[in-house]
């Protein structure tokens, strides 16, 4: 499609101010089509970007440039007009002159090469909780991995029609080329860290990217559209747009609930989207595994969708024990990124549950190493792992095995419980249900991990919290963020809907012992907890009140094979001396970061909680 035909005058107009200031040779609309995916591929095979896997149908790997593996955080900007608006979790700038420094930089800047106009919907194309955005772009990698993890092409401009809303999306690698050059195999890149941008502009709900052509950073539909954005549009309009997975879980009678679940990273999120219950008769499916965006209904009811339409994961880590599902997920039409190169033409990597085949293999800087035997990360002086540890996987979520029906609902699943969880070795049971919405909003803020070995400036045992695990992804001040779910909370209340509202459940799956070993197995085994959280939300007479909340009645929870009854009880058992000290954390370290934008309802829960464990 040229540029011509396009109904919409605005999109049309945005379009060309970008050509004249980027200049590319060409510009093109994407359609979304199959065909113009394999056009993109072999664009990127016969430049030798990517190598076809023999292994996997449809599938191939890429090399990234060492300087371009991750989300670039130090460069991720929320240029809101009000510094206070972008609150002390962000880098704030000022968006005119942000604006003006990367206007110079964009001039340009794709010079040589094609640009590409992605019209993308995330979430179901048509659903009224989805949003249109249109990235352009003048990576080929970036249609590839936009065509899998959102909707996109012709039928998104058809439901964004003359004069809708549309989130605006730059993206530009930074490497324009010279008569005759070609990236030559190449990953292109800005390779300067410093000169790479991940901008957002909150109050016009804009997205401007340069530099990097990796994941989050260039991918706008995911964490810049749908949470940094998005967390803005949804304070505006009355949603949420959450970094949590969305589950159904079924019991053994055939009754249905959905949950949705928020972790920092490292914490297996992916794996608890995916997981195969170890309890029979328990059925768990998927419906997203990073980010849900949820409306009330006009029954009063919270739904979610998942905006993606495919699995963005991490590779290394994934085996048929940590994530079966996961690994059915990606035996065809996916892009592997940064992952090693095996002899007979697999990927692999770090536990992956098997060394590798043959004498050599390729690592993900493109260099022949002799093929490890076993799947250990590599340790010591010097030991550089095969994959890059944020080596991923773009991966189709049709292709997830236990993908549930309505996964493609427009109108959304119906929440019922939200979980929020961290890495604990200490002090939080495997599972406990906030006493209300309000004190379930305090467990979500006071969410994170123990940093377990000594890093930067921060000692070993102390807690990195990561409020609702969006940290990185709120797009304003998290304690407006934190005001934004209480006045949910209290609006549904309100309306006389407060008996609808998702329950609110704090988990740990990572407590240890006094001999550092995990007292939890994990994986499957969460099923247990999970089905304590779906009988809870049935309001069966399964938990005893405690001062930190509604905690399982001992027998409750069947414990998993290797978990004795004694471990079993300390696990679902309050630390009172250990939760005064968390109290103290919360009060002196955490909270004060927020300053006068902390919601007084959460001090008020802080001083409640004290009293009780005081009781
Ligand atoms: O690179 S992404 O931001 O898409 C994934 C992540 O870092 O969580
Ligand atoms: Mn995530």
């Amino acid at each position: 499609m040229k540029i011509d035909e396009l109904k919409h005058a605005g999109l049309k107009k945005w379009i060309e101010e970008a050509v004249t200031l980027m200049t590319p040779d060409a510009v093109e609309v994407c359609d979304g089509s199959q065909a113009e995916y394999d056009r993109m591929i072999k664009i990127l095979v016969d430049g030798g970007l990517a190598t076809p896997l023999k292994k996997r149908p449809h599938s191939y790997l890429f090399r990234s440039d060492p300087s371009d593996v991750a989300r670039a955080e130090s460069r991720t900007f929320i240029a809101s007009k009000n510094q206070d608006d972008a609150g002390p979790t962000n880098n704030w700038t000022d968006p005119d002159k942000l604006k003006k420094e990367m206007s110079d930089l964009y001039r340009g800047c794709m010079k040589g090469r094609i640009m590409y106009v992605i019209p993308f919907s995330m979430g179901p194309v048509g659903s009224n909780i989805a949003k249109i955005g249109v990235e352009i772009t003048d990576s080929a990698y970036v249609v590839v991995n936009m065509h899998i993890m959102t909707r996109v092409g012709t039928k998104v401009l058809d439901v964004l029609g003359g004069d809708g809303f549309f989130v605006p999306c730059y993206h530009s690698i930074a490497k324009p080329l010279a008569e005759g050059e070609s990236d030559n195999g190449k990953w292109p890149c800005e390779p300067d860290v410093n000169k790479k941008y991940i901008s957002h502009f909150p109050d016009t709900y804009e997205i401007w990217s340069y530099g990097s052509g990796y994941g989050g950073n260039a991918l706008l539909g995911k964490k810049c559209l749908a949470l940094r954005i998005a967390s803005v549009l949804a304070r505006d309009e009355g949603w949420l747009a959450e970094h949590m997975l969305i589950l159904k879980i079924t019991n053994p009678e055939g009754k249905v609930k959905y949950m949705a679940c928020a972790f920092p990273s490292a914490c297996g999120k992916t794996n608890l989207a995916m997981l195969i219950p170890t309890l029979p008769g328990w059925k768990v499916e998927t419906v997203g595994d990073d980010i849900a965006w949820m409306k009330f209904g006009a029954d009063g009811q919270l739904y979610a969708i998942n905006p993606e339409s495919g699995f963005f994961g991490v590779a290394p880590g994934t085996n048929d024990h940590s994530n079966y599902n996961a690994m059915q997920s990606i035996r065809e039409n996916t892009i592997f990124t940064n992952c090693g190169l095996t002899e007979d033409g697999d990927i692999w990597w770090e536990q992956i549950g098997h060394g590798a085949p043959g004498k050599e293999i390729i690592d993900w800087k493109g260099r022949s190493k002799p093929a490890p035997q076993d799947d250990k990360i590599p340790k010591g002086e010097g030991a550089e792992p095969i994959a890059h540890a944020n080596a991923r996987f773009t991966a189709p979520a049709r292709q997830c095995p236990v993908i549930a029906a309505e996964w493609e609902d427009p109108k959304g699943v119906p929440i019922s419980a939200f979980l929020f969880g961290g890495r604990r070795p200490a002090t939080v049971p495997l599972i406990n249900q906030s006493k209300n919405w309000i004190h379930g909003v305090f467990m979500g803020s006071i969410t994170g991990s123990e940093i377990t070995a000594a890093a930067l400036d921060l000692a070993a045992g102390t807690i990195r919290r990561d409020p609702f695990a969006m940290v990185p992804f709120c797009g304003y001040h998290m304690g407006d963020y934190f005001k934004h779910w209480i006045d949910l909370g209290k609006k549904a209340e309100a309306e006389g809907h407060g008996d609808k509202l998702p329950k609110i459940f704090f988990c740990n799956w990572f407590r240890k012992d006094k001999d550092d070993k995990f007292m939890w197995p994990g994986y499957g085994e969460n099923s247990r907890a999970l089905a304590w959280v779906f009988d809870r939300c049935d309001g069966k007479d399964n938990c005893v009140e405690t001062p930190i909340g509604n905690l399982p009645k001992p027998n409750a929870i069947d414990p998993p094979e290797g978990v004795s009854a004694g471990a079993m009880a300390e696990l679902c058992s309050v630390d009172i001396e250990g939760w005064k000290k968390e109290i103290a954390d919360v009060r002196q370290n955490h909270y004060p970061k927020f300053g006068d934008k902390l919601p007084k309802e959460l001090y008020a829960e802080l001083d409640a909680i004290e009293k009780r464990l005081n009781g």
